[in-house]
């Protein structure tokens, strides 16, 4: 899965597809090298949840999102994710043609549920610990991978029970969102636990603070450590990798692959 962030702070692209409104020639333009290069998801987003990141209006949203979504999609043959808390526009981006919804607060804002299941599509339930604004603040766990699990298994219980298929929903243990090194690696070390759910596992590790903890890299610098973490992931079982270096993911999974299966 390939990040598309239609955002002005946007560390990854430098508010490249985001100038008053989308650019949606530049992001065309990504989005086509992104498919070239091996990416068979793209996910839009156009609310930063980065660490400190405060929300935006609902039309904010709506007029950085839909746009970017229907030119994708009357573009390209790919599946394309929408990034949002938001219910208003989880509903619109269903009729613009998006196939899942990326949600970081796992349907908790209020009215998300029923937007969800209106718009019929499948969700994505991440983990967070706080708000976005504050997250890193000080993340608190006695037992971390338990903890993200049980919160994860409660949240698919609330989405049953509200009427989704257990064919809709896919889990996220949400690197990063409000958790420090030991925790994001106990998650790592633990991944095998939410592949055994049955529930198809989607992570995000990349360019994040964990990998710049682990290589002593800053953000621009943190591709090789972000591919090799998304290979182990994927070896690990894990479904879908959402990253901003396709090229670079694609080549790491494909050598693991390969290589792990002549392996004794
Ligand atoms: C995720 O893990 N992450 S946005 C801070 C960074 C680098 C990257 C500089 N959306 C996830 O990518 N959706 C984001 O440090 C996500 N899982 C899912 N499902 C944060 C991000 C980032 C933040």
């Amino acid at each position: 899965m390939a990040v598309l962030n239609i955002t002005p702070d946007s560390f990854s692209d430098g508010g490249e597809f985001y100038a008053g409104g989308p650019v949606l020639d530049a992001v065309l333009r990504h989005a086509e090298s992104c498919l070239a290069e091996g990416a068979t998801l793209l996910d839009v987003g156009g609310e930063s949840t980065r660490p400190g990141s405060v929300s935006i209006s609902e039309n904010e949203e709506l007029d950085r999102v839909i746009p970017v979504i229907e030119a994708l999609i009357s573009r390209f043959d790919a599946v394309v994710s929408v990034d949002t808390s938001t219910p208003q526009v989880m509903i619109e981006s269903a009729t613009a043609g998006a196939r899942l919804i990326n949600d970081v607060m796992a349907l908790q804002r209020e009215g998300a549920m029923t937007a969800a299941l209106k718009a019929g599509l499948p969700v994505c339930l991440m983990h967070m610990q706080g708000t976005p604004k504050t997250m890193q603040n000080q993340p608190t766990y006695d037992d971390a991978l338990n903890e993200v699990y049980q919160w994860l298994m409660i949240r698919i219980d609330a989405c049953l029970g509200a009427g989704f298929g257990m064919d809709q929903l896919l889990l996220d243990p949400g690197f990063g969102f409000g958790k420090t090194l030991p925790h994001n690696i106990a998650l790592f070390r633990g991944l095998d636990r939410f592949v055994r759910t049955g529930y198809p596992v989607m992570i995000g590790v990349s360019r994040k603070t964990m990998i710049g903890e682990m290589t002593g890299r800053p953000v621009e610098q943190r591709v090789t450590g972000s591919a090799v973490a998304a290979a182990i992931a994927a070896s690990q079982g894990v479904a879908i990798v959402r990253v901003h270096d396709v090229a670079e993911t694609r080549d790491a999974m494909v050598v693991m692959q390969m290589l792990k299966q002549v392996m004794q």
